[in-house]
């Protein structure tokens, strides 16, 4: 398998996929497409993405270019990895989380792109606290509801979905305490942002920027 991916420090996208294709304990092969170049959507294309954009998935003759298409395909070829739950109530929870950060938060990730070595206060926007106060709200009910540690109980795509997340909390200076949460929260997105896996992306990242 070959996983088409953005610099570490800055491609969200990126990182959801590659964090559960590291849970397959498959091996995989990482091409790295330069964002924020002119020549960013050629090479891509060049390296096998058929809409010039980064994630995409090579495993034989199949492609995926989707990051939650790339994530589902990894959870059908290796079930053995429990990527989702089992339970089909968590499961059904699970993928709703994953399908709302998907295709929501447009405030947020607009004003907070992932910057892994940003440190700043931002000044945000009533849409991007309104945001916030929403994802707050989501982790709070999903970790009341299955006992954490993750958002479904045990690890799962979800969780890869709302990594990214917590690193933009991260970076903007975002206290969850401020938005609703009694500390729940703030212990799951600390909790994300320690994992092996996420230790080892965001290391490359960081190294990546200084060469
Ligand atoms: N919906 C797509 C979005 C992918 C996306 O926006 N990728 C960005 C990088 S993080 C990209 O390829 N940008 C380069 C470009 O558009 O030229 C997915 O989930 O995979």
């Amino acid at each position: 398998m070959e996983l088409l991916i953005g610099d570490k420090a800055w491609s969200s996208w990126s990182l959801r996929p590659w964090l559960v294709a590291k849970r397959t304990g498959q091996p995989f092969t990482e091409t790295m497409i330069r964002l924020r170049r002119e020549d960013t959507g050629a090479q891509a294309r060049a390296a096998g993405s058929p809409t010039g954009q980064i994630p995409v998935l090579k495993d034989g003759a199949v492609t995926v270019w989707d990051s939650l298409a790339i994530c589902e395909y990894l959870a059908d070829r290796f079930p053995a990895a429990k990527l989702w739950p089992a339970d089909p109530t968590a499961r059904a929870m699970a993928r709703a989380a994953a399908c709302e950060m998907h295709s929501g938060f447009a405030s947020l990730r607009g004003e907070c792109p992932m910057d892994l070595a940003l440190k700043s206060k931002a000044d945000l926007s009533e849409a991007t606290e309104l945001n916030i106060r929403r994802v707050c709200e989501l982790w709070n009910a999903m970790l009341g509801r299955f006992g954490g540690p993750f958002l479904a109980g045990e690890w799962s795509i979800a969780d890869a979905f709302f990594t990214p997340v917590a690193t933009r909390f991260r970076s903007y200076g975002v206290h969850l305490s401020d938005y609703g949460d009694e500390g729940a929260a703030g212990a799951y997105c600390e909790r994300l942002l320690t994992t092996p896996e996420f230790l080892e992306w965001e290391a490359a990242g960081l190294a990546d920027l200084k060469s």
